[in-house]
């Protein structure tokens, strides 16, 4: 069983692994922080000795990723989780979180800058940019870098029970089968599941077309029935794992967990297309620890740290430098490195401005439905 553990000040302050999925939804379903909150670092060592980290479920190496930094900087690691990208933001809007270093994805960051949330990187202190492949420089969410730098990116699709199921005709169309109700779970991210409607229709998911996004809205509704629900990714992932359900629609990297703790699963990319995303590294408006926070993202941009993750998380590295030493089955899978032909389907989110809204209107219509 898969665990992360770690030790500050002598005390465990959590364990995430089978139970830990229970203790980071509580998490986020109660905005508290698991483990010591940034506001109260009382307990010994100084302010400038620590990092709170907010970031997605499973998305460290639970054996190098923060313990190594933590011993080579002298800093403790405080670390809590979000479920998406709307989750991170509704928290910082929501002001005096504390949190140091956040994760959003490229749309999200293209948002966050317009808001004030995420204030400008020192470049200066960051020299490991230059590890930084060129595909994964400037994007048009910060064509300059100015704001974030890129951590990992992935892809999302389905995570289904090959032994039940056999090989599954790659298309969404899947999702919506009546032969599987019950058997289904789509994810709570808004961007994600009316992209992958607005994918199976033939449309791009950053439309902002209103006919196409009511189209999209019917056929939610229509699979509405067939679902066990909407969950989180980390939620989908132990459903098809323990095989309550056949088919999830996930993140890559979750979709590699459940792969790897149960042989009879399989992730597919649908051939209609879907998203790739590409999350970063950002520093809030009001981090306590602006220097620490530098400091992190430099030791993530370096090889190592940036091997060691992708090498335990299954998602693609956007560290050049990294890949020499990330292991040959994870480069060679054209599950995790898709091959062009599957890449050029792919559409990153974008900001949509205005529309989202009405992205957020529909969802939330139908979810209430
Ligand atoms: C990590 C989830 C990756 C985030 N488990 C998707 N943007």
């Amino acid at each position: 069983m898969r665990k992360e553990t770690r030790i500050s000040r002598g005390r465990f302050l959590k364990v995430v692994g089978a139970a830990g999925i229970a203790s980071s939804t509580l998490s986020i379903l109660s905005g508290c922080t698991v483990g010591t909150t940034p506001q109260s670092s009382g307990g010994g060592g100084s302010d400038e000795d620590e990092l709170s980290l907010y970031n997605w479920s499973d998305y460290v190496n639970p054996k190098t990723t923060l313990p190594n930094f933590e011993e080579k900087y002298g800093v403790e690691v405080t670390q809590d989780f979000f479920s998406d990208n709307e989750a991170l933001l509704a928290k910082l809007q929501a002001g005096g979180t504390g949190y140091d270093v956040i994760v959003p994805s490229d749309y999200m960051v293209s948002i966050m800058r317009k808001s004030d949330i995420i204030q400008k990187l020192d470049r200066s202190k960051i020299p490991n940019f230059d590890n930084v492949d060129d595909d994964f420089r400037g994007l048009p969410y910060d064509p300059n870098n100015e704001y974030s730098m890129p951590y990992q990116w992935g892809t999302t699709g389905i995570l289904y029970n090959k032994k039940e199921l056999g090989e599954i005709d790659n298309s969404w169309e899947v999702m919506w089968d009546p032969e599987y109700k019950g058997e289904i779970a789509m994810m709570t991210d808004v961007r994600e599941t009316m992209g992958a409607a607005l994918k199976r229709l033939g449309y791009s998911l950053n439309t902002t077309d209103s006919d196409r996004l009511e189209e999209a809205k019917r056929l939610l509704l229509e699979q509405k029935p067939l679902l066990r629900g909407y969950f989180a990714s980390f939620e989908v992932r132990p459903l098809v794992q323990n095989e309550d359900i056949l088919l999830g629609h996930v993140y890559s990297g979750d979709g590699f967990l459940a792969i790897a703790e149960n042989k009879d699963l399989d992730y597919v990319i649908p051939k209609e297309g879907g998203t790739r995303w590409t999350d970063n590294m950002a520093i809030p408006v009001g981090a306590r620890h602006v220097d620490n926070a530098h400091k992190f993202i430099n030791y993530i941009l370096s090889a190592k740290a940036g091997a060691s993750l992708t090498n335990y998380t299954y998602y693609g590295s956007p560290n050049e430098a990294a890949r020499p030493m990330i292991k040959d089955e994870i480069l060679d899978d054209p599950r995790i490195y898709p091959p062009p032909e599957v890449f050029n389907r792919l559409e990153a989110i974008e900001d949509i401005g205005e529309a989202t809204r009405q992205y957020e209107r529909i969802f939330t219509e139908v979810k209430s439905a």
